[in-house]
């Protein structure tokens, strides 16, 4: 029995990403196991049949197999900036739905055919465009759960063409994505030094 939780990671899945967030400003520690999706390792699939990623498995052999179950169980045990006040489930809901439905179309389309599920995505986003002109996070002023949840899902939309998403009419949307993807907390889960590795420190 591992004395330290493992999560099984994949360093670009957005639903990975949120996981290790709420980890690091819990300050849990981890041992971060990086995943090669298309040769998971044996374990992996063991502890979780579906064998998706982000997986935990902690001390007492508990396997927690869902991100948004390992973000409200990590919060649990420490949730020292209070993000469970920002849990909104409505806007995770649209966001784990249908906008990864029309992203994943976005990024995999033929170029010539993905203006569709571009727009449908975008349609989806403009709602956090009027939260965010009320204050700087979706919740509250300060970053709670949902903005976490959500950011790395945001940001692989707007990497598909990031040109194309800055000229956007969307500057509280464009502000928010900028300021949490130059954060330390946001820098320090997307290191590839703390990829396989021990992840334990706490940044803010
Ligand atoms: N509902 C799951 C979704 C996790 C998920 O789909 N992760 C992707 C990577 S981003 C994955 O592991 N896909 C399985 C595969 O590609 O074989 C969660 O929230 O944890």
């Amino acid at each position: 029995m591992a004395a330290t939780p493992v999560l099984y990671s994949f360093r670009r899945c957005p639903y990975a990403i949120r996981a290790r967030l709420a980890l690091a400003i819990s300050g849990i520690a981890v041992d971060i196991v990086e995943v090669a999706l298309r040769d998971k390792p044996v374990a992996l699939i063991a502890a979780s049949a579906k064998a998706t990623v982000p997986v935990l498995v902690l001390a007492d052999g508990q396997v927690i197999d869902e991100s948004l179950d390992i973000v409200r169980w990590t919060l649990e045990q420490n949730d020292p900036e209070d993000w469970l006040a920002g849990g909104d489930p409505v806007a995770i809901a649209t966001n784990d739905g249908p906008f990864k439905r029309q992203l994943d179309l976005y990024k995999y389309a033929d170029p010539t055919a993905r203006d569709v599920p571009r727009d449908a995505a975008l349609a989806l986003l403009l709602p956090l465009e009027t939260r965010l002109a009320r204050h700087a996070n979706l919740a509250f002023e300060r970053r709670t759960l949902v903005d976490m949840a959500l950011l790395p899902f945001v940001r692989q939309f707007a990497q598909v063409d990031r040109a194309w998403f800055d000229a956007l009419p969307l500057p509280a949307l464009q502000r928010w994505l900028t300021h949490h993807l130059a954060s330390p907390l946001f820098e320090f889960v997307m290191a590839r030094a703390i990829v396989a590795s021990r992840a334990s420190a706490r940044p803010t």
